[in-house]
């Protein structure tokens, strides 16, 4: 039901009828829901700084730099009263299997998220006209527009405003729509009534995310050590990446979804109403090695308006690299790999040289052990473990039909 037309004379809304217009108008934006609460995040003050004093933020350093202002909304933005927390569908049913996928080791998987423009500048401006539409009926409003990018506990303050519960893989699920959606807030300095927060982790006894996660980075429930987390490798982290956790990121190229893929909630995804976010048709069936020949210009042009720029050439070059170190081949497929990663050697910088040379290695070493088995039909121990990587293969997928 749609609500009266709303007077323009700021003295005759009550909080109420102001709280019903700003859900209708974020629905109206694109925002698949809009929730009201407090500021007060005391409740999970005590676990962030636990997680920032082990570590788990790696070299985030952005994470530390803030010090109470992040838990305490209110030393961020002072006057703050109530934050509108929203959140938007970006799950493109349209775009192809992300199971097959991910399961395709030859092909490249990149995070659902990255697959169309970025979200940052869409749902800063959506949060902008609905700030408008606030200011154009309330007295004195004042406020802050942000997604993603400044110290704010979106989660948290998602959960308190009954937007879904965070589940052991942390993220925000929404019990009828599941957990493929961005999030965003406006603090302000109004009274709003808030939503009721939701208590109950849905979870229950299941464990998927924490059992299937690759690289094992969910250490407990809802607690990630980002150190280990793909996302974090192959999007924050810019430096050499571990050797022993290069053969666990698979085919992924940019960010990860096991630890949703796998949710039970997520089969009832509801697909995005976003243009902006469909599927990028280059990117969402790609081959690793299509993806490795692009030219400089052609990374930025193909990705122009994409979050993937942010990471820039030399680092897809390096998650790239790392990839096809980690694809099982024919000896004749794997000679063609070894000859494309060799033709980068020396021309983008060290950092991408020393994983080229890892995946040749790796490549190289399972091109020799084919050669031997083919000669002895007989591998011997020390070949078995240093040739064989165990392909992540997760039990179930939840997906949208
Ligand atoms: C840093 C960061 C990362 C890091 C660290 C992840 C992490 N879990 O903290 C890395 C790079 C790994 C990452 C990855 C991803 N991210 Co991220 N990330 C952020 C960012 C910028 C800050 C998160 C943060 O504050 N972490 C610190 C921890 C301590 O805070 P928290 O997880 O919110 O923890 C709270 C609760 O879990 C709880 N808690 C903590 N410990 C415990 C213990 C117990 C027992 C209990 C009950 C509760 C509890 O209290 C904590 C707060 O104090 C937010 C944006 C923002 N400003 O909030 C996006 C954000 C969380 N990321 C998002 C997304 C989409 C992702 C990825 C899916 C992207 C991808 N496909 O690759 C992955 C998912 C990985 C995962 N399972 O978390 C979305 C999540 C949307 C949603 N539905 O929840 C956000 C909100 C961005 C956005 N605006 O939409 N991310
Ligand atoms: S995003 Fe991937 S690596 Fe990170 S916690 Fe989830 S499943 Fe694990
Ligand atoms: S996979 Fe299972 S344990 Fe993990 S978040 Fe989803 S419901 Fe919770």
């Amino acid at each position: 039901m749609k609500n009266e037309p709303i007077s323009t004379h700021p003295a005759n809304i009550s909080p109420e009828i102001l709280l019903s217009h700003i859900k209708e108008w974020g629905k109206e934006l694109g925002f698949a829901d809009v929730g009201i609460s407090d500021t007060d995040l005391s409740e999970y003050e005590t676990q962030y700084f636990n997680w920032i004093g082990e570590n788990f933020h790696g070299d985030m350093e952005y994470m530390t730099r803030h010090g109470t202002k992040r838990t305490r909304p209110n030393e961020l933005e002072p006057g703050t009263l109530s934050i509108i927390s929203v959140r938007m569908n970006y799950f493109d049913v349209t775009s192809s299997q992300a199971s097959q996928q991910l399961h395709t080791p030859e092909n490249a998987y990149i995070s659902r998220y990255a697959l169309g423009k970025d979200y940052h500048k869409l749902i800063r401006k959506r949060l902008q006209t609905l700030a408008n539409k606030i200011a154009e009926v309330s007295d004195d409003f004042t406020y802050r527009a942000f997604t993603d990018s400044a110290p704010v506990l979106e989660r948290p303050i998602a959960e308190k405003a009954g937007l879904g519960f965070i589940g052991k893989n942390s993220l925000i699920i929404h019990p009828r729509a599941g957990s493929w959606f961005f999030l965003g807030e406006i603090y302000t300095n109004l009274k709003l009534p808030t939503d009721n927060e939701v208590h109950k982790q849905g979870c229950g006894p299941c464990k998927a995310c924490i059992q299937e996660c690759p690289t094992q980075a969910i250490i407990d429930n809802s607690i990630i050590d980002s150190r280990k987390c793909i996302s974090y490798l192959t999007i924050e982290y810019k430096g050499s990446i571990a050797k022993e956790l290069r053969p666990m990121i698979g085919n992924r190229i940019y960010g990860c979804d096991d630890c949703q893929l796998v949710c039970p909630w997520n089969k009832f995804t509801v697909a995005t109403k976003e243009s902006a976010l469909k599927s990028n048709r280059d990117l969402d069936s790609a081959s690793l090695l299509d993806l490795w020949k692009w030219t400089e210009e052609e990374f930025l042009k193909k990705l122009e308006g994409s979050p993937i720029r942010r990471i820039g050439y030399a680092q897809w070059n390096r998650n790239i690299a790392i990839s096809i170190g980690n694809i099982q081949a024919e000896p004749l497929q794997t000679q063609i790999y070894i000859h494309s990663l060799s033709e980068k050697l020396g021309k983008i910088n060290d950092l991408v040289d020393e994983h080229i040379e890892w995946a040749i290695e790796q490549l190289q070493s399972r091109l020799n052990s084919a050669t031997n088995l083919n000669l002895s039909k007989v591998k011997s121990p020390h070949q078995m473990n240093t040739t064989e990587i165990k392909p992540f293969i997760a039990r179930k997928y939840y997906l949208p039909k």
